[in-house]
């Protein structure tokens, strides 16, 4: 597989910093009140949106989950526009009103993060069922946890890109825990990587909190699927560090030995060690990127405070397409 280059990791180290600033920015805004509902951040994941993204254009489409602002953020949408829409405001991303599990950028080929568990695996293989019947070079990506590969739609996803070779990545993001349910406790076979073999896919487990290796995997993928060749599922390994959900407890079903352990393989600090070691950066070069995104993430979170409401004489628009309706 090819390593990133060292320009790419540095694009990487940008993408997940994003992420992580923001996902701490909504987390004090959802204790402020200032978000209407649940809130899934992605904090210890960063590395496996954005070496996934990080090799799809713009025109290839993402299906996503209800921990999914990494995603969108990876594909393109702005820390304002993803703020703006979990406060409610009538300049986010959806218009105020989809909040964070209802996020749509088909723009940058987002196509939606989703509250239900696994329709994103089935929403993806259509999508690329769309691009080979279209005879289009682009690629669908699903991203879902471990708490979706038991569901039928896995099943029915892999199955039927397997059969019709549909130009398609799974990106399974193994955190080891659906909710409170450990992973181990609900499969007798946690290898989700060796599932590919079932369907005859190629199936990659991955380091998820190794963003060059995360990378180096989709390219391969996002190749693959491009050129013809046919669907791959990667299993990312990672941990998200926060609660479940922002405000849920967190305590009884896990311990903090093991929460620690994880902190410690930080994606984030990983990568900034590895540029820095292998001479790709210097310090003051990754402190200016530092100082930078901590600003625009302030900045958007301010301009989303101070967004309006969405008019209520709007409330009907944007549920139906336009042009239909013209
Ligand atoms: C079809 C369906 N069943 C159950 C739920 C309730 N639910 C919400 S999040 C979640 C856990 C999902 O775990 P996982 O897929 O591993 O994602 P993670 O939260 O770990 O990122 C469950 C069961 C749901 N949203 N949809
Ligand atoms: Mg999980």
């Amino acid at each position: 597989m090819t390593p990133p280059s060292p320009t790419e990791v540095l694009a990487l180290y940008r993408t997940m910093l994003v992420i992580r600033r923001t996902e701490e920015q909504l987390a004090k805004s959802h204790q402020a009140g200032l978000i209407p509902g649940p809130c899934h951040t992605y904090v210890g994941e960063e590395a496996v949106a954005a070496g996934v993204c990080a090799n799809l254009r713009a025109d290839d489409m993402i299906f996503s989950t209800h921990r999914g602002h990494g995603h969108a953020l990876a594909k393109g949408v702005s820390p304002r526009a993803l703020i703006a829409e979990l406060y409610g405001r009538a300049t986010g991303v959806s218009h105020g009103r989809g909040g964070s599990m209802h996020l749509f950028a088909p723009e940058v080929g987002l196509m939606g993060t989703s509250g239900i568990v696994g329709p994103c695996i089935l929403q993806a293989a259509g999508a690329a069922y769309t691009f080979q019947l279209l005879k289009r070079d682009q690629v669908a990506a699903a991203f879902f946890g471990d708490g979706a590969v038991n569901n039928g739609a896995f099943h029915e996803g892999l199955n039927l890109a397997a059969i019709y070779q549909l130009p398609v990545v799974f990106v399974c993001e193994n955190n080891l825990y659906a909710t409170e349910v450990p992973f181990a406790y609900a499969t007798r076979n946690p290898d989700v990587a060796s599932r590919g073999a079932a369907y005859g896919l190629p199936g990659v487990g991955v380091d998820g909190n190794d963003a060059p290796a995360v990378w180096a995997a989709a390219q391969a993928a996002v190749a693959r699927a491009r050129g013809g060749g046919g669907p791959t599922l990667i299993e990312a390994r990672t941990y998200r560090t926060r609660a479940h959900a922002e405000g849920m407890r967190d305590g009884s079903y896990r311990t903090r030995e093991e929460v620690e352990a994880w902190k410690a393989r930080d994606p984030l600090r990983r990568l900034r060690e590895h540029a820095l070691a292998e001479g790709w950066a210097v310090a003051a070069d990754l402190e200016a990127v530092e100082a930078e995104v901590k600003a625009q993430v302030e900045a958007a979170a301010a301009w989303a405070e101070s967004s309006p409401w969405p008019d209520p004489a709007s409330a009907s628009a944007h549920v139906y397409s336009e042009a239909a309706h013209a």
